[in-house]
């Protein structure tokens, strides 16, 4: 079952049928107790809606995004190379048993399917990051699962890890979408996330990685997050990337980039 929101109001996807839900508020939504059972017993009484179902937007109002990183052993390597420190506080996140999480958005800076997100003026070298990324309700549980895009300056980040939040928060660096798997239960280890970036039509980098791949649990990574925080209109996680382009590859405007997860869909977003 997948969640959207879109120009004409919230739908369901449910066995390749749209149903439109009688909520319009985003938040109310995410905040409700036992979001799937609802939805479902909505469905069990409702038709599916003909016709179009609007312009799809980020599944996202008031909700908080962060981020957790050196989840996967290529962004170990890559950070470590890209540090002009040389980096074994990455080495160290790795292993450690605390995670690195960082804020990256909110509702507002974030792009949705189609968007325009952006690379730094002041960077020389920017990648995309291919996200499963987690939504969970204001108790901590995960109630959905969706694709984010965590844009990055990896010169900034390299020069002195303190630029973090410099490198991975400015307008246009976090998209999400197309939709909100809703499940409670984790996609398969075996879940593929896919990345392509388009240059003039003609790709650019394509990379592949799996869940497998992923060094840490979600629900650890969530537990992390809520442990001195609330959430009272629940939060996104992205969970780190598994996929880092080479050094030699820096986005470009006009660069199209489509991140794919399996069960999920595809997230597609042009660089301005
Ligand atoms: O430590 C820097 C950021 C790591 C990150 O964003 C990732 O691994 O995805
Ligand atoms: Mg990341």
């Amino acid at each position: 079952m997948k969640l959207y929101r879109t120009s004409k109001g919230i739908f369901v996807e449910n066995e390749s049928s749209f149903f439109l839900l009688p909520a319009n508020n985003w938040d109310e939504l995410i905040r409700s107790e036992s979001l799937e059972q609802n939805i479902r017993a909505h469905l069990a009484g409702s038709r599916p809606h003909a016709g179009d179902i609007g312009d799809i937007l980020a599944p996202v109002g008031a909700q908080e995004v962060w981020a957790a990183g050196v989840t996967y052993l290529r962004s170990r390597s890559a950070r470590i190379e890209e540090s002009q420190g040389g980096g074994d506080f990455y080495d160290r996140v790795y292993e450690a048993k605390r995670p690195e999480l960082f804020f990256k958005a909110n509702g507002r800076r974030v792009v949705g399917p189609g968007g325009s997100v952006r690379i730094r003026s002041d960077a020389s070298w920017s990648v995309p990051e291919p996200e499963l990324t987690l939504l969970m309700n204001p108790a901590g549980h995960i109630i959905g699962y969706t694709i984010g895009n965590d844009m990055s300056s990896r010169d900034i980040e390299g020069e002195n890890p303190l630029y973090l939040p410099q490198a991975k928060v400015y307008d246009g660096s976090c998209a999400l979408g197309p939709c909100i798997l809703i499940s409670t239960e984790p996609p398969s280890k075996s879940t593929a996330i896919t990345l392509e970036i388009l240059r003039d039509g003609n790709p650019a980098f394509t990379g592949t990685t799996r869940l497998s791949e992923m060094h840490r649990e979600p629900t650890e990574l969530v537990e992390y997050l809520y442990r001195e925080s609330t959430f009272p209109d629940g939060a996104f996680l992205m969970t780190g990337t598994g996929i880092v382009p080479g050094e030699e590859f820096s986005l470009t405007h006009a660069d199209r980039i489509r991140i794919s997860i399996d069960g999920i869909g595809t997230l597609e977003n042009i660089v301005l």
